[in-house]
């Protein structure tokens, strides 16, 4: 009876570690520098996170040779930069205030998100 309590009240513990106290590893967040990749008509990560009121760098690597793809714009940022094709390309994006903050395609087709928190 014992043993048995015990053994239930480790599956509790297992259970409330899992899915309470267990997080996976954020890269995005461990991590000072993302690589985004343009291409087929998507970011790849479209959804990076970055430590607020912390300036970051980000590189963008674009494959799609649409001309639209080509300058990419940071809602909020006053950022906008032009993408060499297949060429990393740095961009450093200044501290910002938690939030989300939106980046584009020329025309808006591509669409990615940073969440600075
Ligand atoms: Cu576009």
């Amino acid at each position: 009876m014992l043993i048995i309590n015990l053994v239930g009240l480790l599956l509790i513990a297992l259970i409330i570690w899992w899915f309470w106290l267990y997080q996976p590893k954020d890269s995005a967040m461990s991590s000072d520098k993302r690589l985004i990749t343009v291409e087929n008509g998507v970011y790849t990560p479209a959804q990076i996170k970055v430590h607020a009121n912390k300036a970051v760098m980000v590189e963008f690597i674009r494959k799609d040779p649409s001309p639209s793809a080509e300058t990419v714009y940071f809602e909020g940022l006053n950022i906008s930069e032009s993408l060499p094709l297949n060429k990393i390309k740095t961009i450093r994006l200044p501290a910002m205030p938690a939030g989300e903050y939106e980046f584009h395609c020329q025309l808006k087709m591509i669409r990615g998100r940073i969440t600075a928190r």
